[in-house]
């Protein structure tokens, strides 16, 4: 008997330990950390991240990133998403290895929720404080309440130092610098040791005598009363004492100690000023979409009218997340992720530059692995197959108009 109780024990350890080893040297690493996996058209038809610019890739602990840019809000908003009118900017990374220091919307300090209109478009800032290194994808996003993350751009930023360096010292209105790092730690630690303690004396208190067999027939036999002594009684009572006069004593020392504290400061901020926009002055028909299935790219017709008083040409198409440029017009300087930008990725029939005045009917290829890479081609799936995004215009002088597109995307089968 013992022979088998002890095989059985011995293949549990090694068992257990081969589970252990197997699974802490898999570690497979992921390059996309959500958004890959969400509906295609709900990416293309909520927030247009654009004008994005990071300050550095490359970090020591305790630097600071700043992380600019604009996002539009689209006019035709998912029914399947709540309007974003309580949303939070959020930043996507694995835990807190950045520390968000301040986060702006249109200037204003955002640390709480904001509501945010439809078809506005919003100036942010973002700085971040370096905390862990490592190799970081560090996304912007925004958390709208009843609708989940809407995850703009990653890109990796890199942290180098030791995470022990790491400070995050903070002046309260009381004139005390403290360290958000460990403040209240030890604090915390002694009191939940010191209940933890103090519950488990209570427990010991009993369990010193024989705890089941000899009480349960003891009871059974109608001497329950012998159970507990008058010694115990005593005991009990000074326990239920020193709880009560612990508690009063401990919350009047932090009264002292602390006498200056406030509520959590809470509440959707309203008023969120938006980006005073120009008119732009190209029209443009979408007259028809297409995408093959499966392929990489899209395609679609569209019909150009310029207003304006300069000649422009079409410098880029932005669909979730994806820029596809064409080079001979606009070239990235913002370092923008390399996975998402498409340096030659958008080809135009015709793209010569377009007087003013004039109208020109064109097919614009929007064309590159990350199509198929970030999933857009799975809007095969979804069950609304309309697109939208953002044209970029420039003039010779390099001045730059947006105009949003939005249309349905029939696939091609043949
Ligand atoms: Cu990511």
């Amino acid at each position: 008997m013992k022979v088998i109780r002890d095989r059985i024990a011995h293949w549990s350890l090694v068992g257990l330990l081969l589970a252990f080893a197997a699974t802490s040297f898999y570690a497979p690493s992921a390059s996309a950390h959500g958004e890959k996996s969400q509906a295609a058209f709900m990416r293309m038809r909520t927030i247009h991240w654009y004008d994005l610019k990071w300050s550095k890739e490359k970090v020591q602990v305790n630097e600071d990133v700043e992380i600019t840019g604009k996002f539009h809000v689209f006019e035709g908003w998912p029914e399947t998403v709540d309007e974003p009118h309580v949303s939070f900017l959020n930043i996507g990374i694995p835990g807190p290895v950045f520390i968000r220091k301040e986060s702006y919307i249109g200037g204003q300090l955002v640390p709480r929720s904001v509501r945010l209109e439809i078809g506005s478009t919003y100036e942010f800032r973002v700085v971040l404080r370096a905390r862990r290194p490592g190799d970081w994808h560090v996304h912007t996003m925004l958390n709208v309440q009843g609708g989940g993350p809407i995850i703009g751009p990653g890109k990796w930023i890199t942290i180098e130092g030791s995470m022990a360096n790491f400070k995050n010292p903070v002046t309260t209105l009381t004139g005390q610098t403290i360290d958000l790092e460990t403040y209240g730690e030890s604090n915390i630690a002694f009191w939940h040791v010191f209940w933890a303690v103090f519950g488990t004396a209570w427990i010991v208190w009993w369990v010193r005598r024989p705890v089941f067999l000899p009480r349960i027939l003891l009871v059974d036999a109608g001497r329950a009363n012998e159970i507990v002594t008058p010694t115990d009684r005593k005991v009990g009572a000074a326990f239920l004492a020193g709880t009560i006069l612990i508690v009063v004593a401990s919350m009047s020392a932090t009264n002292n100690k602390y006498p200056i504290t406030i509520p959590l400061q809470a509440g959707t901020l309203r008023g969120i000023h938006a980006l005073e926009e120009k008119k732009p002055t190209i029209a443009i028909k979408v007259e028809d979409a297409t995408y093959r299935v499966p392929g990489r790219a899209i395609r679609f017709k569209l019909t150009i009218s310029n207003n304006g008083t300069s000649a422009v040409r079409l410098g880029e198409f932005y669909t979730a997340s994806v820029r596809f440029l064409d080079s001979n017009v606009y070239k990235d300087t913002t370092g923008y992720p390399e996975d998402l930008l498409a340096e030659d990725g958008l080809s135009v029939s015709d793209n010569s530059p377009l007087a003013p005045g004039e109208t020109r009917t064109v097919e614009v290829t929007a064309s590159d692995a990350a199509w198929e890479v970030y999933r857009l081609a799975d809007i095969i799936y979804d069950p609304d197959s309309r697109f939208a995004g953002l044209l970029f215009f420039f003039d010779a002088a390099g001045t730059r108009q947006i105009v949003q597109i939005d249309a349905p995307l029939i696939p091609s089968f043949l």
